[in-house]
């Protein structure tokens, strides 16, 4: 079977995302299989998965317990409709959910994708206001260099300028808090940066032009990942806590990539000890081998919708595939993987280690910050004059070539391995690194 793909004659047809195709498809970088901490190349070379995909594959690739319930589900139900009919595994793996969340978050909403999930997070908080009475606060709020998907809604509350300026006027009524990326006054900050909380009060600012009776949500990443690993100054989340609560304004975090054990706790939630509304997950929740996201709202959201005739629609959203079966399935064994293995709590007995490997790395050429959380970390480079991303991207290839798969954004290279990082491979994972650092130019 492998055989088949292992060698396509032609690369034309894919379109591929968030790609330089010509680049790639010029020399291409195919891998073939994996299993836990590595791929197998199309050479036949093993490479180390420094980002566990991309932020998705938390417990390691090819695990057991998922193939074995895909494969399973897949014999036994395959699909079902998803609108006004159920299957008993997406209750199942519903509850499951619920136990796990940070208390209050009840109920969930499935999607297909972490943009997915964005979206319904987006339209529940903007009903929700009106079911309640306040159907004048239709403003949402993001934050700059915020990434909350590709899709229409989430490029609007995000803050990616490429990602945003070649679709037009996008949602309206939106605003954005100040990112919280203050180099330089926390550069080479291990954990939360102790500069920056005073940056939540820009959510003041915003409430007093705008006033609070238009605003429905806020939404941000609690440790933004896309754009470079942007860890909240201490104190931050909680002031913007308070301020939503202040003002009746909806709290949504993203945490896309934060769940799921990313920051050594099951979710960023559990890390800083503050709750929103709505707490948008996908990517891990299946080990990212089926697509799904999950979005958790707290019963009092939930609650306000189950009004009206029974026999009525109570939320007009929904997606062919919400609660898909295998897609349950594959969550289903992946929850039970991380629990065996306690995939989701490794923070005290691992993250000091990474963190000590990583900052190791401090003094290696290009190097200007590095920043770490859990298992989350990021070697920023000073971009070459002129040719910005051009620096990374070279490290990128090389470590490609080394044996290493990192990922890179802008000049910054971030760093997400899969949670069953052992503390050797950690070792190996930043030698590969560090030997890349010193090779290019
Ligand atoms: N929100 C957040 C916080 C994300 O990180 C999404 C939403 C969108 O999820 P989907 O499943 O629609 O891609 C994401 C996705 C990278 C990288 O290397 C990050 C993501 C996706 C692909 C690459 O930084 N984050
Ligand atoms: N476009 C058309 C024409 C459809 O019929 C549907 C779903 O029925 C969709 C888009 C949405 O697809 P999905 O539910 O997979 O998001």
């Amino acid at each position: 079977m492998l055989n088949r793909v292992n060698a396509p004659n032609d690369l034309s047809a894919f379109w591929m995302p968030f790609t330089s195709n010509r680049q790639f498809k010029q020399t291409p970088r195919m891998l073939v299989a994996a299993k836990d901490m590595h791929y197998t190349t199309a050479d036949g070379r093993q490479v180390m998965d420094g980002t566990a995909g991309l932020w998705c594959v938390n417990a390691g690739h090819c695990r057991p317990k998922i193939v074995e319930a895909i494969q399973h589900q897949a014999a036994e139900l395959d699909y079902a409709p998803a609108f006004q009919m159920g299957h008993p595994i997406a209750f199942e793996f519903a509850n499951r959910l619920v136990d796990m969340a940070p208390v209050g978050l009840n109920h969930v909403f499935f999607t297909n994708s972490g943009s997915e999930s964005v979206e319904t997070a987006l339209k529940i908080a903007l009903a929700y206001q009106r079911v309640k009475g306040q159907g004048a606060r239709t403003r949402l709020i993001g934050r700059e260099r915020g990434y909350h998907g590709v899709n229409f809604g989430g490029i609007s509350v995000g803050g990616i300028v490429g990602n945003r300026k070649m679709f037009g006027t996008l949602l309206t009524g939106v605003d954005h808090l100040p990112h919280t990326h203050l180099p330089a006054k926390n550069q080479f900050t291990r954990g939360e940066p102790e500069h920056g909380a005073e940056l939540a009060d820009e959510l003041e600012r915003i409430v007093t032009l705008h006033d609070a009776s238009t605003i429905a949500a806020v939404i941000v990443e609690p440790v933004s990942g896309s754009t470079g690993v942007l860890i909240p100054p201490k104190g931050y989340l909680q002031k913007l806590r308070q301020i939503c609560d202040k003002h009746g304004i909806l709290l949504i975090f993203d945490e896309v990539i934060t769940g799921f054990g990313r920051l050594g706790t099951p979710f960023a939630t559990d890390y800083f000890g503050v709750k929103p509304d709505i707490m948008i997950t996908a990517k891990g929740v299946t080990n990212g081998v089926i697509p799904m996201g999950a979005v958790f709202v707290t019963s009092e959201i939930h609650d306000a919708f189950m009004t009206g005739p029974e026999h009525m629609i109570e939320f007009a959203h929904g997606y062919t595939y919400s609660g898909n079966p295998i897609a349950c399935a594959a969550g289903l064994a992946t929850l039970e993987t991380y629990k065996e293995e306690g995939l989701l709590e490794r923070g005290p007995e691992i993250a000091g280690y990474w963190e000590d490997a990583l900052h190791s790395l401090k003094g290696e050429p290009h190097v200007i910050d590095i920043r770490n959380i859990g298992l989350v970390g990021a070697i920023e480079l000073e971009p070459i004059a002129g040719e910005p991303t051009k620096r990374a991207f070279s490290a990128f290839l090389k470590a490609f070539e080394r044996g290493a798969l990192i990922r890179t954004t802008g000049d910054i290279i971030a760093l997400s391995p899969p949670l069953i990082i052992s503390k050797t491979q950690i070792d190996e994972l930043i030698d590969h690194v560090r030997e890349v650092l010193r090779a290019i130019d």
